[in-house]
């Protein structure tokens, strides 16, 4: 596996509110981004909150995860979630999500399979989430993102760049200098190793 991570605040800002981790197991990996509402220092620290969260319950049902993240921001701003894992073993992959974080997933052909947001946020109490699986093919990317990423930005040819370090130094010259949300954008790139 390889990830590579742009991250940038919103305009005017110095701390960006999205948070994200990533961690390789042995059979599997698992990438999360969270995005606090608001801007700023508050919104940071909701973000990390969530991501935490989901560190420490990775193998959790997404039920308990989304019951354990609304229990640690009470008192605190909301956050919207995705959470993407990898079963190497199942041959799967899975995108659990509260709000607008994105997932483009993109196979070998540059096939796009693109994850349809949904409404919402966690503040303290339960949503409806979404939690969708696929199947996880050879030598596939997926792009991770908070709602500072573009359509437009999107759309753009290097977007299917296998080499994620590549693609997102390419972000970093070719997107918009300023930033009108707080952005964060993975780029990860999955090979069948066996
Ligand atoms: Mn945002």
């Amino acid at each position: 596996m390889q990830t590579a991570v742009f991250q940038k605040p919103k305009k005017g800002n110095y701390i960006c509110g999205d948070s994200y981790f990533f961690e390789e197991t042995d059979d599997g990996y698992i990438c999360a981004i969270a995005d606090g509402l608001g801007s700023g220092e508050m919104a940071k620290e909701s973000s990390q909150v969530a991501i935490n969260v989901i560190k420490d319950a990775a193998n959790d049902p997404p039920e308990k995860i989304l019951r354990d993240i609304n229990l640690a921001l009470a008192g605190k701003r909301g956050v919207v979630i995705g959470v993407l894992k990898l079963d190497y073993t199942n041959g799967i992959f899975s995108f659990l999500s509260v709000g607008n974080i994105g997932l483009v997933a993109i196979n070998a052909e540059h096939r796009k399979i693109r994850h349809i947001s949904n409404a919402g946020y966690l503040a303290g109490y339960q949503r409806t989430f979404k939690f969708e699986e696929k199947k996880l093919e050879p030598e596939m990317n997926f792009l991770l993102f908070s709602d500072g990423v573009s359509e437009r930005e999107l759309s753009k040819d290097y977007m299917v760049t296998t080499d994620v370090q590549d693609l997102i130094t390419l972000y970093s010259h070719l997107s918009s200098e300023i930033k009108t949300d707080d952005t964060t954008l993975i780029a990860i790139r999955y090979e069948d190793d066996d």
